[in-house]
């Protein structure tokens, strides 16, 4: 159909559909990915293949700046089975150590493999002889091998978002073996940790017998011939530069002064900033700062917390339950502690534009990330990166991936609530000049490690392989 070199293969386009003046247009999203991956689509001769975000909606290919959409429809029951389904309520509970159950259903299963094969369908007929194609995320593991057998003549990458879990837990999945092979259908398979590739490693070497050596796996054709697979950690970033120059504007400035006078102007503001989701740990965060307030080691006229939860996969279960946990645990909290002019938290339910997070950030004395598994983590770095000021203090979950390289956070277990509130006093009490050297350590790292230098390792890496498989 067309020539594409590059191709990117994720569960979702980088645009969104959105109404203007009753006409439908399309819009950039805002991720990391998409920003991530707009020089090099730029660069190349690119094509991106996702859904569109709707169910039912069957579009042609279209171009959008520079780049060819490829969008994959799903039906109303393929979007409840493969997505809500398999990937949301299978792979991401077993994926984050099985925080909440994972269901194990056939019929969910069977949608993910004829959606993920139309995906390898859909790459297969855009990309170009001897192309490069990256598959995104867990939602799609087994696109590289279904690619891979359709299309020998291609370079593919895999990288994986969320964590891979130690074997014992991986080894509940039905489906095990399968989704193995699908991975290493791929030349560079990419982790955000090094304990998540050798989790994958260990899987392979226990499930299928294959041989591993370093990060690399040696895959048996069924002639008995072999290739070689990489397994390896790139951990992702964020657009550091982006974040510091939002966090250097004037009107943002003004906007995080504002947020802390209409706080009531307390001494110190806690943050929060995740999607509304299990694996963020937020209920043992309100745990710990409702015991403060309880022991009397902080006071609402002293400190406040704002939890932003955005909205999140509102018609699965477990969230639907998760929210209502949450909502009763801040008003009681709240209801407890409040004066009339002061909240002990300010709960935000809503999504809100990277300028009024930017903002939040700066208003922020003490960013509380707090997950119980997270394969990376960007609110993490998004903190860091807009602290151009050397201000603030992170506390961070050694549980994220983000904790690998922020060392110089304010480390925690969240599921150990003396911890944790041990930890928060200090993070409240901790003196300029220790935030300051905290602080200029971790912006280095992010500085450096930036979303740019993630994509182009991963390439390079990438392209190496294909060199040498040719
Ligand atoms: C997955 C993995 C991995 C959140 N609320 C708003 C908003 N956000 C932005 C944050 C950040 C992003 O969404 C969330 O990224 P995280 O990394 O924190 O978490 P997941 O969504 O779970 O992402 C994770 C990531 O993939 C990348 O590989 O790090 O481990 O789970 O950028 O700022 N942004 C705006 N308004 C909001 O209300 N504008």
């Amino acid at each position: 159909m067309t020539n594409a070199q590059f191709v990117v293969v994720a569960n979702r386009l980088p645009v969104d559909r959105q109404s203007v003046d009753e006409q439908e247009v399309w819009r950039r999203s805002p991720g990391g990915l998409v920003t991530a991956l707009e020089p090099v689509m730029r660069a190349t001769d690119g094509a991106w293949v996702g859904w569109a975000g709707q169910a039912g909606l069957d579009l042609e290919p279209f171009e959008f700046e520079g780049t060819l959409l490829v969008p994959v429809p799903l039906s109303a029951d393929e979007v409840e089975s493969y997505y809500e389904g398999m990937s949301n309520d299978t792979f991401w509970p077993l994926y984050h150590d099985v925080i909440a159950a994972p269901r194990y259903r056939r019929v969910w299963w069977d949608a993910y493999v004829r959606v993920n094969r139309r995906f390898a369908e859909a790459a297969a007929s855009v990309a170009g002889q001897g192309a490069t194609v990256w598959v995104q995320d867990y939602q799609l593991q087994l696109v590289p091998a279904m690619l891979r057998q359709a299309r020998p003549d291609l370079t593919i990458g895999y990288f994986h978002h969320i964590p891979f879990p130690a074997y014992g837990l991986y080894s509940q999945l039905p489906w095990r073996k399968q989704v193995l092979e699908g991975l290493l259908g791929a030349d560079v398979i990419g982790f955000q940790r090094v304990a998540d590739a050798s989790n994958f490693a260990r899987a392979v070497r226990r499930q299928l017998r294959y041989q591993t050596k370093a990060s690399g796996i040696t895959v048996p054709y069924p002639d008995g011939t072999t290739r070689n697979a990489l397994a390896k950690a790139f951990p992702i970033s964020i657009d550091t530069s982006s974040y510091a120059e939002l966090a250097q504007r004037d009107d943002i400035r003004a906007r995080a002064a504002e947020i802390r006078e209409s706080l009531g102007n307390p001494r110190k503001i806690l943050l929060g900033v995740d999607r509304l989701d299990y694996t963020k740990g937020i209920r043992h965060r309100l745990k710990a700062f409702g015991e403060l307030l309880e022991d009397g080691r902080v006071g609402v006229e002293d400190v406040t917390l704002v939890q932003v939860a955005s909205p999140s996969r509102e018609r699965v279960e477990a969230y639907v339950q998760l929210r209502g946990e949450i909502e009763s645990m801040v008003g009681r909290i709240n209801g407890d502690y409040d004066t009339v002019g002061h909240t002990a938290i300010r709960y935000l339910h809503q999504a809100y534009p990277r300028e009024e997070m930017v903002a939040l950030f700066l208003a922020a004395d003490v960013m509380l990330v707090t997950a119980l598994r997270d394969g990376m983590n960007l609110v993490a770095k998004e903190y860091v990166a807009a602290r151009t000021d050397n201000r603030g203090v992170l506390v961070l979950s050694e549980f994220t991936g983000a904790s690998d390289e922020l060392t110089s956070s304010v480390r925690i277990n969240p599921h150990d609530i003396d911890g944790l509130k041990d930890a928060i006093v200090r993070a409240i009490d901790m003196t300029p000049g220790e935030q300051g050297r905290r602080m200029r350590a971790m912006r280095r790292k992010v500085l450096v490690n930036d979303v740019a230098a993630w994509s182009k390792s991963f390439l390079e890496a990438l392209e190496q392989a294909g060199r040498s498989a040719s």
